[in-house]
């Protein structure tokens, strides 16, 4: 039998002394070879026993598979109900609502807020009669449902609950899931409404309520899948997640609940990209963590201790440019997903780095799942991965790694001082721009995008919402509830909800009980949001792009100087550095890309001002005079763009300042290209693009005669 200094030998000779460890972004240094030696001492167990790395169930998928729950929703209740009912007739098993993003901020359709978000990325959900219709024809005891809900948690919980009784379904048999997770929506994804203490106040009521009412319901899904998408590193998104879900049980003990009355019903969620063993050891590392945490806090019960996740394939691994090659990513990580032992699992459509999934996309992101559970056998084996060298090694150093983050949480005062303090945030866009850099440099292959790009692109269609169609039916729904209403009634519901989120929290000021009055007396969920909003406030952000990251490993890069050179003739001939603006308009929160392009930009010399998040175009038109900038790069990820945009154009035009240039970034179909250069736009950057490409064509922009 061979030794492993044998095997170094043989090795190195074949690679002729080249250092074949490979040193991923989370800081591991994967080995080329894992041996017995890797894994003494290490004991994964068994499935279905503490410490769950291998599974929560004994009998997992061989006994039952993971829940096939797609996540969808788009325009009205009506046709995403009917997306519904097909997907669930073609073999889809749970369901996984999206909401728009005026509805997921508390705004109702008739708000002028909104008007460009409205059915655009998910459903529109003002009153319970859409919820009603919504799930209309599926019975509610029987299907699962996931709400990814956050802000406005309280009126959607509250309008699913009364959709139930008016169903004939009472609450206690409601089963399903709601995102309820506002840690990461500060950290990441935006959608909050209210501060972060009130915000923390509405978990609570929900655990309490959810505890004492909806046994078979998930009171909350801690949510990692996010901050992996924002640029998170998978140590990062496993320490943050877990973190998260420690900072969310403390709270909960802390409003007077007891931890194994409601620590069963915790969930979580977890992003599965395309680094196939570190994701799937992840999910594994992931429930030794949480057993370890929950126990350390106290638990007793076994099912407090087991962490149950729903997975969603990466969309930022996804890519707009020869989109068939994101069917073969997807399957990979839906393969991942379940080698790591998910309870329930979303596959992306291929078109979804650019729109919202068609039917013929979607169907082939179910079939991914559908031909995994049926056709490769691969669900017979629990775990079959389990004893693997590498899988087990990687699982342990991840567990490690991540533990040491927690720890310095948990130093801090827990993830809620954390995320105050902005160091998690920072951390994880730190690593975004690092990732970029990676990216633009081609260090990181993306196929299609930095290697192998095609000359031409296919034609794909895509799903494209009339956003004016579905607010004006919203609004005529809205005015339809609100005047067969009793509006005495509601107006003392609203009163009832508004005294309570001014008082301290009790079970008769329970908020999410006091919505579910107001929502019975069709009370709107604007109103229900303002209702709180009296008492909480509403919380905004103006984001701050990290320095040097990006820029650092271009240094002496012959392109890179090309562009340093292009700022600073500009800036001679202006007497000033060129000034950006880095936009982000409506109510789409995501802001992965407009800080990574902010962090570049100023990198190269740009002096950036970054508006606030969620501006409607005047708003943004006003910083951008005020702040006398020559460029408005404004960046949409969730839709808004063919109303936002020429809006903005037309405002800048109407302030006498067409001189101020607009260009846009972000999720863009290649067919609103027309009708944005029509519109005005002078520079449209679609995923895929490299940074240091489009600062060169914003100093041609400025009449810098940039080399190709
Ligand atoms: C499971 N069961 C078994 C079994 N496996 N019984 C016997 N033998 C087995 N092998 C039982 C379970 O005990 C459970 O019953 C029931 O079957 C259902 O199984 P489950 O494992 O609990 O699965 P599911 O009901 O699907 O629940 C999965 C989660 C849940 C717990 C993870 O929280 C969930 O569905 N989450 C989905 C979240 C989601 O869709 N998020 C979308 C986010 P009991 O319950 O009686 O025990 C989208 C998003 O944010 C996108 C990005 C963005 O918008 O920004």
């Amino acid at each position: 039998m061979a030794t492993t200094d044998e095997w170094a030998a043989a090795a190195a000779k074949e690679v002729k002394g080249k250092d074949l460890t490979w040193h991923t972004a989370e800081g591991i240094d994967v080995k080329p070879l894992y041996t017995a030696d890797d894994v003494a001492g290490i004991d994964p167990g068994l499935p279905g026993f503490a410490p769950f790395t291998r599974g929560v169930r004994a009998s997992m998928y061989a006994g039952r598979p993971w829940t096939i729950r797609q996540y969808a929703g788009f325009s009205t209740a009506e046709a995403s109900n009917a997306f519904y009912h097909r997907n669930l007739k073609a073999g889809q098993k749970g369901l996984s609502v999206a909401f728009d993003l005026a509805t997921h901020r508390g705004y109702d359709s008739d708000h002028p807020r909104v008007t460009g978000d409205v059915g655009k990325a998910g459903v529109a959900i003002d009153t319970i009669d859409d919820m009603k219709i919504l799930f209309d024809g599926i019975p509610l005891d029987k299907m699962s449902v996931s709400m990814t809900m956050n802000g406005a948690v309280i009126p959607i919980l509250a309008f699913f609950i009364v959709a139930g009784e008016e169903q004939g379904v009472p609450q206690e048999l409601l089963d399903g899931t709601i995102q309820n997770d506002i840690l990461k929506e500060f950290m990441v994804r935006n959608t909050y409404i209210y501060p972060p203490e009130p915000s923390m106040r509405i978990i609570s009521d929900i655990f309490g309520y959810t505890s004492r009412h909806m046994p078979k319901f998930n009171s909350i899904s801690i949510s990692g899948y996010h901050m992996q998408e924002a640029g998170a590193t998978q140590v990062q998104e496993l320490a943050f997640t877990i973190a998260d879900g420690a900072e969310y049980v403390r709270y909960g003990v802390a409003s007077g609940l007891d931890i194994d009355k409601f620590a069963g019903r915790l969930s979580f969620f977890f992003a599965i990209g395309m680094n196939f063993f570190m994701e799937i050891a992840k999910l594994r590392a992931a429930r030794v963590l949480w057993h370890r945490v929950m126990t350390n806090m106290g638990a007793k019960d076994e099912r407090s201790k087991m962490l149950r996740t729903h997975c969603q394939t990466s969309g930022v691994s996804l890519t707009e440019q020869d989109p068939y090659n994101n069917v073969m990513r997807t399957t990979i990580e839906a393969m991942a997903a379940m080698l790591g032992g998910t309870q329930s699992l979303h596959t992306n459509a291929l078109d979804e780095a650019i729109a919202l999934p068609t039917d013929f996309s979607a169907r082939i992101a179910r079939n991914t799942q559908i031909v995994i559970q049926e056709e490769t056998g691969m669900t017979k084996v629990v775990d079959p991965l389990g004893g693997s060298y590498y899988v087990e090694a990687l699982t342990a150093e991840l567990v490690d790694k991540a533990w040491a983050i927690i720890e310095k949480v948990e130093a801090d005062g827990g993830m809620a001082k954390a995320v105050a303090a902005g160091w998690p945030k920072s951390m994880i866009e730190e690593a975004a721009a690092a990732r970029q850099a990676r990216v633009d440099r081609a260090e990181d292959v993306i196929v299609g995008v930095n290697k192998y790009r095609l000359e031409t692109e296919d034609h794909l269609d895509t799903l494209d919402i009339d956003n004016d169609m579905v607010r004006e039916g919203q609004i005529a729904r809205i005015k339809r509830v609100k005047a067969g209403r009793d509006a005495a009634a509601c107006e003392a519901a609203l009163t009832a909800l508004r005294e309570g989120a001014a008082q301290p929290s009790s079970i008769e000021n329970n908020l999410l009980g006091l919505a579910v009055k107001a929502a019975r007396a069709r009370a709107t969920l604007g109103e229900i949001s303002a209702a709180m909003e009296e008492s909480f406030g509403r919380y905004g952000t103006t984001p701050t792009p990290v320095k040097g990251v990006y820029g650092a490993p271009y240094e002496g890069d012959p392109r890179w100087n090309q562009v340093l050179s292009g700022v600073l003739a500009v800036e001679r001939r202006m007497g000033r550095k060129p000034k950006i603006m880095i936009a982000k308009m409506g109510q789409d929160g995501h802001d992965r890309g407009a800080n990574i392009i902010a962090s570049a930009f100023g990198d190269m010399g740009f002096e950036i001002v970054s508006g606030p998040l969620f501006q409607t175009p005047e708003e943004t038109v006003v910083v951008a005079i005020e702040n006398g900038v020559d460029i408005v790069g404004a960046s949409s990820l969730a839709a808004g763009h063919k109303s936002l945009i020429p809006e903005l154009i037309r405002q800048l035009r109407e302030h006498g300042r067409n001189d101020i240039k607009v260009i846009a970034g972000g999720v863009i179909p290649p067919q609103d290209y027309d009708f944005l250069r029509n519109a005005g736009v002078a520079g449209i950057y679609g995923p895929g693009t490299n940074v240091v490409e489009a600062a060169a064509d914003v100093l041609r922009l400025l009449g810098h005669n940039m080399p190709p």
